[in-house]
């Protein structure tokens, strides 16, 4: 069993109050951890550290150097891969093709591509003319806000932690990191990562534990964190609103979703079939930016929903390293209530069960696993909770439409604004409905396709701000203006 402890100031160190709690396997509800809970105290040293680092060594390094060592700590990630991909397996229990292909070099990447931007991103000036006709000069310099509040989740634990931990430290910052209590093996492995490559104490911290009462509500109380930036349910999200606003701090916000998937007959259909399966089973449906209404124009209803069933019921299910497995279980047992309870509301409601519905049988130690069958259903109303709230599980729910207009008004009809997709083989409609549908990223005959210089958000509840490209130096740098009279 891994012993978890917090890396502050570049040590390892347990909890002073002497707490530990445990993290089970999703895949058996084996214990394979033991982790110390970040007290006040904990939290009080990292936050110092941080603060001190600014100032320090780190805060003193030309741009080039502190480039240089973000490529190191991208090329020790990938030289350390197989730890990574173990210790996220153990976390999460999803396929091990999904960490190797995906999430663990997305974390190594998300290193390299901010240290690039912030290398080559230029700073604005306005020649500015004045009445005596000499003029003025502005321009713009770049400094980092300061100590970083990291709350991250546990769906894509190292791919979302290091999406904010590499831009704030390309930019200067130092960051203390919480990773969810679900999922702390990465964030921790990656404290190695940074001592081994030079990275200077102080600048990248982790701290375990919960949230209210515990580690995360410390952290974004803390006066001395400059900006938090989080990951998360919608409703954690106010409650670290509520926190940062003492003291006015800056935040960043990526939340929920209900994401709505928009099929026109005119699609290519298998790849419609391939992308949808894609949104809303991937991860075991646990992905932010997935599908869980799926709105198929009516001619092609019928054939869709034969099609994804049957793609659905021939997922394999089983442990991360089993041969062929592309199912994983949910992150916890917790979940696993959460799921089932929209499962059954869902029959409550009225639902046609077109696959799934319930709990698989697993074999021999598996059974304690927090397993749940991939489901489909039709025929609910749009009212139902079931297709108003984020279940944040694999299922999906199909429904028929007849125009572009009712589709988009479908699509809209949501508190949330995270993403979309869209299967079209008509461009001039693709562009239209992309235009109208109120979320911060749409895709077009694909999903999850990702370049890192885009903006990323969510529109209504599902966020506040974009990261991203040159959006995430807005978040992560204060901009200063400097006039100079000629
Ligand atoms: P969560 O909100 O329960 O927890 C996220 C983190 O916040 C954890 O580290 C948790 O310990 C911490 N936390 C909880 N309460 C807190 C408090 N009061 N103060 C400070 N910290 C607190 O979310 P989760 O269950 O870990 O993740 C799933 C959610 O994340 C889903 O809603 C999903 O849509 C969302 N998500 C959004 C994106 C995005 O980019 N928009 C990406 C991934 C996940
Ligand atoms: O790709 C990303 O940068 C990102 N933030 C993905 C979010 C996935 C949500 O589950």
């Amino acid at each position: 069993m891994r012993q978890i402890d917090n890396f502050i100031n570049g040590e390892f160190v347990a909890s002073s109050v002497g707490r530990r709690f445990e993290k089970r396997s999703p895949v058996d509800n084996r214990v394979i951890a033991s982790i110390a809970e970040a007290g006040q105290p904990e939290v009080d040293q990292a936050v110092t550290a941080a603060k001190r680092a600014l100032t320090g060594e780190w805060g003193k390094l030309a741009t080039n150097e502190r480039v240089d060592l973000l490529y190191q700590v991208a090329d020790e990630i990938t030289r350390r891969f197989d730890d990574f991909v173990d210790a996220e397996m153990a976390d999460t229990g999803q396929p091990q093709h999904v960490m190797s292909q995906v999430f663990i070099p997305r974390g190594a990447a998300n290193f390299k591509v901010f240290a690039d931007i912030i290398k080559n991103v230029p700073t604005e000036s306005f020649h500015m003319d004045t009445p005596d006709g000499r003029g003025a000069l502005n321009y713009g310099v770049r400094v980092p806000k300061g100590v970083i509040g990291v709350v991250a989740p546990w769906n894509a634990p190292f791919l979302l932690m290091t999406w904010k931990v590499g831009p704030a430290l390309a930019c200067g910052n130092t960051v203390v990191v919480k990773p969810s209590e679900e999922s702390p093996l990465t964030a921790t492995l990656l404290g190695e990562v940074m001592n081994k490559v030079g990275i200077p104490k102080g600048v990248y911290n982790v701290i375990n534990g919960f949230g209210p009462d515990s580690a995360g509500e410390f952290l974004t109380r803390h006066k001395d964190v400059d900006a938090i930036t989080f990951t998360g349910e919608t409703r954690t999200g106010s409650a670290i609103m509520k926190a940062a606003s003492d003291g006015i701090r800056d935040v960043s916000f990526e939340m929920g979703g209900k994401n709505a998937g928009i099929v026109f007959a005119d699609c290519d259909f298998d790849k419609a079939i391939d992308g949808i399966f894609r949104s809303a089973f991937l991860n075991t449906g646990q992905v932010c930016l997935g599908t869980e209404r799926v709105y198929v124009e009516r001619p092609a209803f019928d054939r869709f929903v034969a099609a994804l069933k049957e793609k659905v019921e021939n997922v394999k299910f089983g442990r991360p390293t089993d041969n062929g497995v592309n199912y994983g279980p949910l992150i916890s047992q917790e979940h696993r209530q959460k799921v089932l309870s929209y499962y059954a509301k869902a029959k409550e409601d009225g639902a046609t069960i077109v696959t799934g519905g319930g709990v698989p049988e697993m074999p021999g130690e598996l059974a304690e696993g927090a397993w749940v069958q991939p489901t489909i259903w039709t025929d609910l109303q749009e009212s139902s909770a079931v297709i108003q709230e984020e279940i944040f599980g694999p299922c999906c729910h199909i429904r028929p439409f007849d125009t572009e207009e009712e589709v988009i008004e479908l699509a809209n009809a949501s508190d949330y604004g995270l993403s979309t997709t869209i299967w079209t083989d008509n461009l001039t409609r693709a562009h239209r409905v992309a235009a109208k549908v109120d979320v911060g990223i749409t895709w077009v005959n694909s999903w999850f396709l990702r370049d890192l210089r885009t903006a990323f958000g969510g529109a209504k509840t599902s966020g506040i701000g974009r990261e991203g490209g040159v959006h995430s130096l807005e978040f992560y740098t204060e901009m200063r203006n400097v006039c100079i009279k000629m």
